[in-house]
C-alpha cells in the first residue's frame, strides 16, 4: 500500500462509527474519511460536525459518501449493525448482522475495492469470518478489532491495582471477543515482571485474577446497562489499529487474525497478539500459553466454530 494514499471508508456511523471519526479526526491518522450508512442523513449531520474538528487537526477531507468511494480505498471499516440491548450476549446478533455484512460486502466489492477490511460490528470473530468469506480477499486483509477492547479493560484494570500505567501492562486477552474469552496471567508481565509475581506481592490469590477477569468479560454489560452503549473504548482501540495500518508500524496489536495453524487452531478469526502494518496483519505472534490457558483458547475456538458452522450453514 502506497504511504501517501491514506483513505478510510467507515460503514456504520452509529455511537461506534462516530466515536471512531472523533478519534481518528482528532488524532489526524487519515487523509480522507467518507462514511457511509443507511442513515444518510446522520452521515451528512457527522460529516459537517467532524469538518469543524479538521482546523486544529490535520485531517484533509471528512465527507459523506456511498459504496462506491470505497474503489480507491485502503481501508474500510466495519462497524454497521445491530447492538446488544441489556440482557443480549454478543452471539445472540449473529442472523441479523450476517444480514447486513452481506448487504455492506456485495456493493463494496462491486465498486472494486481491494484495500483492507477492519470489522468492529459483533459478533466481531464471526461477522470478520463473513467479511472474509463474502469478499474473498486475502485473510491477512481482512480481520476483526477482537479482544483489543477486552485487553483495554484488562489493562485499566491491572494498571489499576498494581498501581501502573495500564499502557505498560504486558497482558493480552485472548480467544472469542466475548464471553468465553481468558486472560494470559500465566505469561504477562509488568516491566519485564511476570503478572504472578506482582499479584502475590499484592496479596492477590489466583482467584482474585479469576475475579479480575470476569469484571474484564463483563465490563460491557455492566457500561451497557448504566448508559445503553459502550463505544469510547472500542473506538479509540480502531484508530489505534488503524495508525498501525497506515504508518506501517509493525505494532503488536491484539486483534481478531486468522488462525491458520497457529495454537493448533484452524479456520478461525480470534483474538490474539498479532503484527500490523501496511499489509494488516503480518503475523499472529504464537504467544507461549500454559496448558490450561491453551485448553481456554481451544473450547474458545471451539465456540466460534460452532456457531459459524451454524451461521453459514
Ligand atoms: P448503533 O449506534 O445502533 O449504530 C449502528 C449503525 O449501523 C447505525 O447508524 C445504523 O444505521 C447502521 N446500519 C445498520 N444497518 C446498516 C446497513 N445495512 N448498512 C449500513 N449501515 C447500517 O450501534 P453501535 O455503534 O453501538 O454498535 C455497532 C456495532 O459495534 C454493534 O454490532 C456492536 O455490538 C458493536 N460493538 C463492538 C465492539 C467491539 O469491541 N468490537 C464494542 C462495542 C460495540
Amino acid at each position: 500500500m502506497a504511504q501517501h494514499h491514506q483513505k478510510v471508508v467507515l460503514v456504520g456511523d452509529g455511537a461506534v462509527g462516530s466515536s471512531y471519526a472523533f478519534a481518528l479526526a482528532q488524532q489526524g491518522i487519515a487523509e480522507e474519511l467518507v462514511i457511509v450508512d443507511v442513515a444518510k442523513e446522520r452521515t451528512q449531520g457527522d460529516a459537517l460536525d467532524l469538518e469543524d474538528a479538521t482546523p486544529w487537526t490535520f485531517n484533509k477531507q471528512i465527507r459523506s459518501g456511498e459504496y462506491s468511494d470505497a474503489a480507491d480505498a485502503d481501508l474500510v471499516v466495519i462497524t454497521a449493525g445491530a447492538p446488544q440491548k441489556p440482557g443480549e450476549t454478543r452471539l445472540d446478533l449473529v442472523d441479523k448482522n450476517l444480514k447486513i455484512m452481506q448487504s455492506i460486502i456485495t456493493p463494496l466489492m462491486a465498486s472494486g475495492f481491494d484495500g483492507i477490511i477492519l470489522v468492529a460490528a459483533n459478533p466481531v470473530d464471526i461477522l470478520t469470518m463473513a467479511a472474509q468469506r463474502f469478499s474473498g480477499l486475502p485473510k491477512n486483509r481482512v480481520f476483526g478489532s477482537g479482544t483489543s477492547l477486552d485487553t483495554a479493560r484488562l489493562r485499566v484494570a491491572l494498571g489499576h491495582k498494581f498501581g501502573v500505567a495500564p499502557a505498560d501492562v504486558n497482558a493480552y486477552i485472548l480467544g472469542e471477543h466475548g464471553d468465553s474469552e481468558f486472560a494470559n496471567f500465566d505469561e504477562a508481565t509488568i516491566g519485564g515482571r511476570p503478572i504472578l509475581d506482582w499479584a502475590k506481592e499484592a496479596g492477590l490469590s489466583e482467584q482474585d485474577l479469576e475475579d479480575i477477569l470476569y469484571k474484564t468479560a463483563h465490563k460491557a454489560y455492566d457500561i451497557i446497562n448504566l448508559k445503553g452503549a459502550t463505544f469510547y473504548g472500542i473506538g479509540t482501540a480502531l484508530a489505534r489499529i488503524t495508525r498501525a495500518i497506515f504508518r506501517d508500524e509493525k505494532a503488536v496489536l491484539p486483534v481478531g487474525a486468522y488462525m491458520d495453524g497457529q495454537y493448533g487452531l484452524r479456520d478461525v478469526y480470534i483474538g490474539t497478539p498479532a503484527v500490523i502494518g501496511a499489509n494488516g496483519v503480518e503475523m499472529v505472534i504464537e504467544t507461549t500459553l500454559s496448558a490450561r490457558e491453551q485448553a481456554r483458547f481451544d473450547k474458545s475456538a471451539q465456540t466460534l466454530q460452532e456457531v459459524a458452522n451454524d451461521g453459514f450453514a
